[in-house]
């Protein structure tokens, strides 16, 4: 068979599954727990009420039914209470209101049942068992029943209220008593009938001494008062007229009373009710599905590109491409003025920048770590703010109740260690400066060759006048064409050097362009991964609790 299928026979035939009802409540539960922290505690609190109730009142006792006689004072809850019991166990008085304090009466064993009424609150001197009261009496089709006559609910006493709203807020069916001068109270349909609309299928409604009307007048207060009721939107509940002053009067009652015993249902029915209230109340705390927010969201790209302000990244590129030339100057460079280049401070080391070291993720390499990138100004720190609460706003777009502000809190939940991260992930990335270029090694040793070829034909050269002004025989230079080879070697090694750098120069400038793009995809990447752990990560978390408790919300709503 089909769930559907069975879904649908068993509402039809009106009966609660246990088992359902404990999954439903396991539902709603483990939604609590999910949005424990994002949602805030007052609106869950009917809820976690609920699931601690109905865990304690499955757990009791499920062979009892709990049925409460409720109603203004003087309506006869006590004589109809009197009336089932066959005995009179709660005084039945003229001064109003008479009961104080709620009765009960067990019918069969107490076993299960002490411990439920010790949970209802009901007093050991106001029980009564019904089974030992009259011996052979037999009451087994009441058996399981645990009748409580309550205080009335309308009272000058503010305690016998309390009372009544406690234990309506417990039992498993509630029998409202009206009598015919105050059935259409207002009190009476305002305050009580019209909350238990959910309640339809455990509520019953008796019109008690009707034998105070003409016999022919009672169809008419019956139809009044079920119009009353059709506007409470308690239509279908059943309806009752009855007196206590001769047997038959109740029977009908009692015959009710019989059949609820005997379906042991009212209890799930009753929690059933309040579950569907609550899940009403928590699916409009969750509303339509919401995905994550998606990588290629524009507000993750301004988040990121935030963040790379806000460490400093325009400022290490710049010294990114600084450090290139000068690198690359200081080996390509004319030999003999290389040195004094190198006694020039590294742009990137003035920053240390050094890129990942060994063992970084031993904590006191980490604090070792620190770079000495300038702080970030105001203006960046806002624009962080600014993205900080784009991101919020996208990722919670159209959550209802308290979700958007639990996704802007994730969004900012980190915010304080954001500073060190970012300072890690910036000493943390290789820039690509490290390794030294093969073409600074190329033209370097060219430049080698070109110097040493000027310094040998200077030096021939030299040694040519030193022999003639010692008049000693004089050099006879080699020729290439009218110019001698030394002063070639002289000229042409200084101008080689020379035309080398000038050369060099600007392909050294379109290098450390590139470097600076390398340096700043690696920086935007490892940005974009402290975006991601310390900014988007608890966001997603927030997302993803809320797609779980829509999850197990749509469990706690099948019925
Ligand atoms: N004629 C008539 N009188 C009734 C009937 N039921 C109750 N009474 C009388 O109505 C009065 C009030 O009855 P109770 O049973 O004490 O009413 P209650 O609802 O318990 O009142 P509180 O305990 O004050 O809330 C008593 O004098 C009863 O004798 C009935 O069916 N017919
Ligand atoms: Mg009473």
């Amino acid at each position: 068979m089909g769930g559907r299928l069975r879904e649908a026979l068993r509402i039809s035939d009106g009966r609660v599954d246990a088992d359902q009802l404990v999954a439903r409540l396991e539902a709603v539960h483990r939604f609590l727990g999910l949005v424990d922290g994002y949602l805030p505690d007052t609106p869950l609190s009917p809820a976690r009420t609920l699931v601690e109730r109905a865990g304690t009142r499955l757990s009791l006792s499920r062979d009892h039914t709990v049925v409460a006689l409720a109603g203004a004072t003087g309506s006869g809850k006590s004589s109809l209470f009197n009336a089932m019991a066959g005995r009179n166990l709660s005084p039945v008085g003229v001064r109003r209101p008479t009961t104080g304090v709620t009765h009960a009466c067990v019918w069969g064993p107490l076993d299960g049942g002490a411990r439920l009424l010790d949970w209802l609150g009901v007093l050991p001197k106001h029980r009564f068992v019904r089974e030992s009261l009259l011996d052979g009496d037999d009451e087994s089709t009441l058996h399981g029943l645990i009748l409580l006559d309550l205080p009335d609910f309308d009272s000058v006493q503010h305690a016998h209220r309390l009372e009544v709203d406690r234990l309506l807020g417990l039992v498993d069916l509630v029998i409202w008593v009206v009598d015919p001068e105050k059935y259409a109270d207002r009190v009476v349909h305002a305050a009580y009938l019209r909350e238990f609309q959910r309640h339809r299928d455990v509520t019953l409604v008796v019109l008690n001494q009707a034998d105070r009307l003409p016999p022919a007048e009672v169809p008419r207060v019956l139809a009044d008062l079920r119009r009353l009721l059709d506007a409470d939107g308690l239509d279908g509940v059943p309806l009752l007229a009855t007196t206590i002053v001769d047997p038959s009067g109740h029977e009908v009652l009692r015959t009710e009373l019989e059949r609820t015993v005997a379906e042991r249902q009212a209890a799930l029915r009753r929690l059933t009710g309040d579950l569907d209230a609550v899940v009403d109340t928590l699916d409009g705390m969750v509303g339509a599905p919401r995905s994550a927010l998606a990588a290629d969201d524009p507000a993750v790209a301004k988040l990121d590109r935030a963040l790379s302000a806000v460490a400093g990244v325009p400022t290490v590129l710049s010294a990114v491409e600084q450090a290139y030339r000068h690198r690359a100057a200081s080996r390509t460079g004319w030999p003999l003025v290389r040195f004094w280049r190198r006694l020039r401070p590294d742009p990137l080391r003035r920053l240390h920048l050094t890129g990942p070291q060994p063992g970084a993720d031993d904590p006191e390499q980490v604090l070792a770590a620190a770079t000495s990138v300038p702080e970030p100004g105001a203006a960046d720190k806002s624009a962080l703010a600014l993205a900080l609460r784009t991101v919020a706003e996208r990722a919670g777009e159209g959550l209802p109740s308290a979700w958007p502000a639990a996704v802007s809190a994730a969004a900012r939940s980190r915010l304080a260690d954001l500073p060190d991260a970012l300072d890690r992930a910036l000493a943390g990335t290789d820039l690509g400066l490290n390794r030294p270029r093969t073409w600074w090694r190329l033209v370097g040793g060219l430049q080698w060759v070109v110097t040493i070829a000027a310094v040998a034909g200077l030096g021939w050269l030299f040694l040519g006048y030193a022999l003639r002004i010692l008049g000693l025989p004089e050099l006879e230079h080699p020729m290439v064409g009218a110019v001698p080879v030394p002063t070639l070697l002289l000229l042409g090694g200084l101008l080689s050097g020379l035309l080398l750098a000038a050369l060099t120069r600007p392909i050294s400038r379109w290098a450390a362009r590139r470097a600076r793009r390398r340096a700043e995809d690696r920086l935007t990447r490892a940005m974009g991964q402290v975006g991601d752990e310390y900014v988007l990560s608890p966001v997603r978390a927030v997302i993803a609790a809320h797609a779980d408790a829509r999850t197990v919300l749509e469990v706690a709503r099948h019925r």
